[in-house]
């Protein structure tokens, strides 16, 4: 499409392009027309258009352009594939094709319309809209199990319709069990303000942990082993083997003297990663969808599904400068075979070389994010409203000694989602006898903050940090257990007499992705503004393919009565289709179904 403004070559190696941020004049395209106002300028990235800027609460307000944005993604899946770094992949999914999907596209207030074409032979799928609230559009959010059956194989498609309410960055990803970590992820660049001027938009910068085996085999490891190292890691679709030496480094260029804006993501399956440019500081200026008040750091910490929006300046001496990756916490969060994963920066009119100088190793980030964001526009709570209840805690545990011999369980209960009879069917149906695998949390009222106690395991002999998202809102991270190293002894209950001081209710952090400390706890607030039924879950596939995830159902009155029909009529076709299609998939369903199996017959045969 004409509209796109970043070009991406096969496996991509990211290049900037001229004009990375719309302008009003100099073409006839609509996108660029119904785009944003003259006064979003590389001096003023504040502003976006007539009554819009970056103190627009885009809950509140958003820009009513009247244009839909229209993508078609195909999945299929390919044997014998050979990767970026040279290695031969026995099962590999692809999104048109490619190892890293399109970047879904537009503009802050426009509509997107994304067909998905199933090709896959045995999967199911249904694709997340990774920190889109889908204000509205519960139907649309992509979880399969919950809002929707999957959509069957071998051609099954449905189209998902949601507006660009936020703008920012983030991705889309298949919800269908571990599947993204097949392959199935990809961008999403929403245009908006932004807190800090900037002259070139380098676009998105995903990052993801790469294995050789399949995802579902990893599953299946996972189930009675701990989380393998990543055989690689991946810039931009890209990288380097590190023994064999074959593929290439991802190469962002930079432009002298210019400030770039780049935006970090995370779209891992289970490696966090500190993320750090040589000779550079990045200066953050929004978190997952989220616009902060802008500072400068050394090095950033991502949790798997986070995104930091930075800005680049290209003042030091022009030359190739490494940006790396580095595990921290003593690989509590993850680690890679690969010893020094990196990518290339590169100044314009600079030789094309290897960077010289390997830098510093950043400091240990812990496996914790940083609770020092400042969003621009701010939300406040009355923290010494908060009492801690049953029913707003949420103790994560790790269930060892069963089958699988690893489960984890929230409030007790692995979730194990039913494909072909999702959450929406009761909500539907008025059917309030929901299956205890569900997970669900009911909640009510309307527009009322609700807060979430999330207590890491701190009576368990072991526990991990686990990165906690949640569909259909941004959270408040209202409090979090002092910070200790993951591998510590330390172990904390949260405790109303002392812990009600470290709570913070003036504008706290607030996000889609938040960090759960090992054998500590977080809490956590959303407000009740969007009836429907919304996951939150570790992001670490897995442990959600090991039941780590609750089901709010929030409001569910308000949700049946506001579903339009084409909705239900769509959810009853591709219900009708998976459940028609099921009885005659090949393989067993191991896993919560969160994110199924895909493996080998004959592994099966042996068993
Ligand atoms: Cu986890």
């Amino acid at each position: 499409m004409k509209f796109l403004t970043y070009a991406t070559t096969l496996l991509g190696t990211l290049t900037a392009v001229v004009g990375a941020v719309p302008t009003r004049s100099g073409t006839k395209n609509k996108y660029i027309r119904d785009g944003p106002g003259p006064c979003h300028t590389p001096s003023n990235r504040a502003c976006w258009a007539s009554g819009f800027d970056i103190y627009t609460d885009y809950e509140v307000n958003t820009p009513n352009t009247g244009v839909t944005r229209k993508y078609t993604l195909t999945l299929t899946e390919e044997d014998n594939w050979t990767g970026p770094d040279g290695v031969v992949k026995e099962k590999i999914m692809l999104v048109n094709g490619k190892i890293m999907g399109p970047t879904i596209e537009a503009n802050w207030g426009d509509w997107i319309e994304v067909n998905v074409i199933n090709n896959l032979l045995t999967n199911g799928t249904s694709i997340h809209w990774h920190g889109i609230h889908q204000k509205g559009s519960n139907l649309h959010d992509g979880a399969n199990g919950v809002t929707e059956c999957p959509i069957p194989p071998n051609g099954g498609q449905r189209t998902y319709r949601f507006r660009a309410q936020q703008y920012g960055t983030s991705w889309y990803h298949s919800h269908f069990s571990a599947q993204y970590g097949n392959g199935i992820v990809g961008p999403i660049v929403i245009h908006g303000p932004a807190s800090l001027p900037y002259d070139i938009d380098l676009g998105p910068f995903p990052l993801v942990d790469y294995y050789y085996k399949s995802a579902d085999e990893l599953v299946h490891h996972t189930q009675s082993n701990g989380p393998p190292f990543s055989d690689n890691v991946l810039f931009n679709g890209t990288g380097v083997h590190p023994q064999t030496g074959h593929g290439q480094y991802a190469k962002v260029t930079l432009t002298p003297g210019k400030r770039h804006r780049l935006r970090i993501i995370n779209m891992s399956t289970e490696n966090h990663f500190q993320v750090s440019l040589v000779g550079h500081q990045f200066t953050v200026i929004a978190a997952d969808m989220v616009p902060v008040h802008s500072y400068n750091t050394d090095s950033l910490f991502l949790a798997v599904g986070q995104r930091y929006d930075v800005i680049i300046d290209a003042s030091p001496t022009p030359g190739n400068y490494w940006f790396n990756v580095t595990f921290g916490g003593g690989f509590a969060c993850g680690g890679s075979l690969n010893p020094h994963p990196a990518a290339i920066f590169h100044y314009e009119g600079a030789p094309d070389a290897l960077p010289t100088n390997p830098g510093v190793t950043p400091r240990d980030h812990n496996c914790l994010d940083t609770l020092d964001l400042v969003p621009v526009v701010p939300r406040n709570v009355q923290v010494n409203q908060f009492v801690k209840k049953p029913e707003n805690t949420l103790p994560v545990e790790l269930s060892i000694g069963g089958t699988p011999l690893f489960v984890w369980k929230v409030n007790g209960s692995a979730i194990d989602v039913d494909w072909g009879n999702p959450v929406l069917q009761y909500v539907m149906d008025g059917n309030t006898s929901y299956r205890q695998a569900d997970n669900i949390v009911e909640v009510n009222g309307v527009n009322q903050w609700t807060y979430w106690l999330i207590e890491n395991d701190p009576n368990g002999a072991f526990s991990l940090p686990h990165p906690m998202h949640l569909h259909g809102h941004d959270f408040l991270i209202v409090g979090r257990s002092p910070d200790v190293p993951p591998g510590s002894n330390q172990r904390y209950n949260f405790d109303p007499a002392t812990d009600i001081y470290r709570l913070r209710g003036q504008n706290p952090t607030r996000r889609d992705v938040a960090m759960l400390p090992a054998g500590g706890w977080l809490l956590l607030a959303f407000r009740t503004d969007n009836p429907g039924a919304w996951l939150l879950h570790c992001h670490i596939a897995w442990h959600v393919s090991g039941g780590l995830s609750v089901d709010f159902l929030e409001r569910p009155d308000d949700l049946r009565n506001s579903i339009p029909q084409h909705d239900k009529d769509e959810f009853n076709r591709v219900c009708n289709e998976w459940r028609t299609y099921w009885p005659n998939n090949p393989y067993p369903k191991i896993d919560s179904g969160l994110k199924h199996r895909w493996v080998e017959e004959s592994e099966w045969l042996v068993r």
